[in-house]
């Protein structure tokens, strides 16, 4: 049972303006691709080989299994959550347990994007539903992910693969761009799943 790529959930310049084709081109055809390849290139003959990927980047040690596993995993629900004809403020029940958490969109906004832009390295921030029934930002380093702990809502990547090709060195205005892809139907339906 081979893990397989899977295809982009909208047309590679859906996202234009914001996130061009070319990024797409090389963020998901060949590092998304990449991750795939590796992943199942080295599962054969370990006790991964048969395992559906959540529950590899669940069970599976540090080390290369885990890394490709959990970067398999990271970057379609990256690429899920965000859409044309998205963005804006947040929408129905995580509306709500955004505004109980950080008092209003905008400062969770300000609050995620500066845990987005302050991320040291490469990895990624999320926004998380915890053991309360609330929401949470989080932080992850390299590949590591939030599915590893808890319910994933949403998450930027903040490798800077995600972001070199538009805007270069500029963190900041990537995740600025990012706010106008956010799919909010995908984050509610993590968010009540
Ligand atoms: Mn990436």
């Amino acid at each position: 049972m081979a893990h397989e790529l899977p295809e982009l959930p909208y047309a590679k310049d859906a996202l234009e303006p914001h996130i061009s084709s070319e990024t797409l081109d090389f963020h998901h055809d060949k590092h998304h691709a990449a991750y795939v390849n590796n992943l199942n290139n080295l599962v054969p003959g370990t006790e991964f080989e048969n395992m559906s990927l959540e529950d590899t980047v669940k069970n599976a040690p540090a080390g290369g299994i885990f890394n490709n596993a959990a970067q398999v995993w990271n970057h379609t629900f990256y690429f899920a959550g965000m859409g044309s004809n998205c963005g804006g403020d947040a929408t129905g029940a995580v509306a709500e347990a955004i505004n109980e958490a950080f008092g209003s969109f905008s400062d969770f906004k300000e609050q995620f994007s500066k845990s987005a832009a302050t991320n040291f390295g490469s990895g990624w921030t999320w926004l998380v539903k915890n053991a309360a029934g609330g929401v949470e930002i989080v932080n992850t380093d390299d590949a590591d992910s939030a599915l590893k702990t808890g319910t994933p809502l949403l998450t930027i990547d903040v490798w800077e693969h995600a972001y070199y090709v538009d805007k270069r060195n500029a963190r900041p205005a990537y995740i600025e761009s990012w706010w106008n892809l956010v799919n909010w139907e995908f984050v509610n339906a993590n968010f009540s799943g």
